[in-house]
Order: C-alpha cells, then structure tokens, then sequence
C-alpha cells in the first residue's frame, strides 16, 4: 500500500511525450525520443537519465541570503517517515510522468537523518521499504546512491579525511547504510563526492595522512559492498573546491591518479559534472576526455554553470555547443562505463511554479538528445574525423610508426633530425572545423 497514492501532486501534467521539434507543446519532447535508434543504440540506453532527488524534491529555494521560495506541497508533515513518503510520491509520479527510469540519492534525502546511527538505520530500512514498492509500480530504480557526508556539522574538518577518528568511524558507518540502502533498491552504482574531503587550511593540515585515510576509507567501503553482493561501479566525482577551499578530488586527473597511485582503478570510474569541470578551469569536453582515454568514463551529473559566476549553479543544461562537444567524446568512447545522465541541476530560486520542474528537465534532456543527434552526425558524416587521422598521419608510417612502436632512442631522433632540412607549418584547421561543427547544429 502505498502512502498517498491516491494524491497527484503535478495536477493537470500528463505524461511527457515526444511529439518533434515542430510541436508547440512545452509539455513535449522535441528531440528526445526514447525508443529511437542512434548510433546503434536506444536513446534512453545512451543516456540513462536520472532525477537528482536532492535538487528536484528536497531543494527549496533558500540561499544564504534568503528563506525558502519553492514550499512545494510534499514538503509539509512534521513527521519524518510521513514526509518521506510524501516526498517519494512526488518523486515517483514526476520521473514517471518525465518517462525516465532512474534516480539518483543521498541517504538523508530519501528520509531526514536521525539523532543518532541507531535511529537512521531505523529510517532508511521504513523508506527503503517504502521505496522498493514505488519502485515496482513504476518500473525506476537508483542510477546511483551516495551518502552525504558534507552537511551534518560533525563534518566540518572533512568525513573520511577528518584528523579524528571517531568521525572516521560515523562516516564509515553513514556509507555502510548508504551502501546498504543502494544494494537493497538495486542501485547501479555508488557515488563519493568528497565535499568536505580537502582542507581549508594547510596550516593546520597533514595532507599525505589525510589522503591515505581517504584510500583506506574507499578500500574498505569497497569491499563491503562487494561482499553484500554489490556488482556495480564506484565513481568518485571530482569538484576542485566548495565547501572546501581545495578538495582532494580535484578533477579528473586528479582522481585517476590518486586512483591508480592506491590500486582503486579497477572499481572506481569517475563521474564528471559539468559546473565542477567549469570551476577546475577545464571544459566539460576536457574533463571527459581525460576520463575516456583512461577507461574510466563512469558517468556524468549533467548541469551547466554561469559564466559569470564562481560558483557551482548548476543550471539545467541547455548550451548546445558544449554538450555537443560532450557527446562527441561520448560517443567515442562508446558510452558510459555503467552510468548515466544525472541531472544534477536546481530550478532558480525564482522558478516557483510546480510545473517548471518539467520546463527544467524536458529542456535538459532535449538538450542532450539533440546533441547525440548532431554528434553522431560529425562522427559518422563529417570531414572532422579525417581532419584528425591527417595530423596525425606521420605517425602512421616509417619512422614515426617506430616512435610509437617505442623503436626509436633519443640519438636515432638526434639523427633523423639531424638530415632533416626543411619543416613545414601545417595548419591545425581549427576554425574549419568549429564551422564545421556549427553547420551541423541544427
Ligand atoms: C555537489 C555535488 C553533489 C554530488 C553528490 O556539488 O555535485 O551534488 O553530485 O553528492
Ligand atoms: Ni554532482
Ligand atoms: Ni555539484
């Protein structure tokens, strides 16, 4: 039995349906169209999209400056559980209305933490329950689940990486249920976003402790999960900074390094946001390719930034050029290693109506949608791919082949350079190819 099921909380907003890009209905998908064929593949299997609960259905429009704007109507019991289920009603009828199959969670968005572990356990296993039903009615599940280990203050000198050991340990046992409740929903994957995992100050910091008991924290989480039958993919997803002055997992490189330096690859897989790539001063296209030529791109929190703020605002995406850019690299790579399309993106503090929670994510997912379309395009129909074989082709034969075959040492380059005459300035094409790629945006 389900808890308000009875209740529709999006009144008057029927399922979300593609009807192409000449429908003037803003309740419609104008390029994402579910069942269609790209590349060789379903466009809701390229994508998985997945609702972030925490934005969409626990987000409530205040900021440090101001109270709550968006006092949407599953939010309103004083008791936990019943909130809980209100708020999972919502959630269910909005991602189904939206036709996605997944959600993405942290443990206390699901449920409001208890005053103690004892009484969170309690929590997750009523929700979890309650969830799992919703679950089968509606045929969703967790793209990923992550614990959030940033916003209770016992937190405020990291989670894993606290210099002491007793907020290690709750930490640790916050993943164990967050792990616990991922396995029992059928989770795909588990996420660590490392918020707190950084320092504010050096000053007072042993940054080399700190970093190996974050590797001995993912270690032993790890095995947990796999040994309660956990067959998914960890991703750390990096964020150069916010809450922390500087977070360990500062981007992509970053996390395959610490990776690999601790023996994690083979479990963990990245998963890359949009506005976090933006604020490590990278593009999102950098930051997935650095994870696709390593295997390890898992997933993506799909959003944008601003480009006049600092700051993580995870809009909802809808700059066409670079999720084109992102999807060209995806494609490549042929897909994401066991993830997704997270939207993990917020309505504006001023977007106070129920219905822009649709506005938001049709736009989002359309946004991608057409970006495969276009990518797939300059992929398979375009100059652009024998552009790149060309500047690369000395190496192809003679003695670059050799280079590459690792057959040449620094005097036989020494030589080769040495009878060399002439070197000619070949162009890197650059402005014929971003014509190119904006003559295929359509
Ligand atoms: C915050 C992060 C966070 C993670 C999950 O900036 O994006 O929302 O995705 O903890
Ligand atoms: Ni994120
Ligand atoms: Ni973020």
């Amino acid at each position: 039995m389900t808890n308000n099921s009875k209740k529709e909380y999006f009144k008057g907003i029927r399922n979300i349906n593609y009807e192409g890009r000449d429908s003037k209905n803003p309740f419609s998908y104008k390029f994402y169209n579910p069942e269609q064929i790209v590349a060789g593949k379903k466009m809701k299997d390229h994508f998985k999209f997945s609702v972030a609960y925490w934005h969409s259905f626990c987000g409530t429009g205040a900021d440090p400056f101001g109270a709550p704007t968006q006092n949407f109507p599953w939010d309103k019991s004083q008791d936990p559980l019943h909130a809980a289920k209100d708020k999972a009603d919502a959630a269910f009828e909005f991602i189904s209305k939206m036709g996605f199959d997944y959600y993405c969670f942290h443990d206390y968005d699901l449920i409001q933490e208890g005053k103690s572990i004892k009484e969170s356990e309690k929590r997750l296993k009523l929700i979890s329950d309650y969830l799992l039903l919703k679950q089968k009615e509606h045929g969703i599940k967790p793209l990923w689940g992550t614990a959030n280990c940033f916003s209770n203050p016992v937190y405020m000198n990291g989670a894993a990486t606290n210099p002491e050991f007793d907020i290690v340990a709750r930490a640790g046992a916050q993943v164990k249920l967050a792990l616990d409740t991922t396995i029992k929903l059928g989770g795909l994957n588990y996420v660590f976003w490392g918020g707190r995992e950084g320092y504010l100050s050096l000053l007072n910091t042993d940054m080399k402790r700190e970093l190996e008991h974050m590797a001995e924290f993912l270690r032993i989480s790890r095995d947990y999960a796999r040994n309660n039958g956990f067959k998914g993919t960890f991703f750390i997803e990096p964020k150069p900074m916010e809450p922390s002055k500087h977070q360990y997992d500062f981007d992509t490189a970053t996390a395959i390094g610490f990776l690999k330096n601790y023996g994690l690859e083979k479990d963990f897989k990245i998963n890359i946001e949009v506005n976090h790539a933006t604020l490590a001063q990278h593009t999102f296209q950098h930051e997935l390719t650095v994870a696709a030529n390593d295997d390890m791109l898992g997933s993506i929190d799909a959003n944008r930034g601003d480009y006049q703020n600092g700051w993580d605002t995870d809009q909802f995406p809808n700059n066409l050029q670079e999720t084109t850019l992102a999807m060209m690299v995806i494609l490549k790579s042929s897909g994401f290693k066991g993830g997704g399309v997270n939207f993990d993106a917020k309505l504006r503090r001023n977007s106070t109506d129920l219905e822009d929670l649709f506005h938001a994510h049709i736009g989002g997912a359309d946004t991608f949608a057409r970006s495969l379309l276009i990518a797939d395009k300059l992929l398979s129909n375009s100059k652009i791919p024998e552009i790149l074989a060309k500047r690369y082709s000395t190496f192809d034969k003679g003695n670059g082949k050799l280079f590459e075959q690792g057959e040449l040492n620094l005097v036989d380059l020494f030589k080769i350079a040495y009878e060399t005459e002439k070197y000619s300035l070949k162009s890197g094409k650059q402005e014929l190819i971003e014509n190119i790629i904006f003559n295929h945006i359509n």
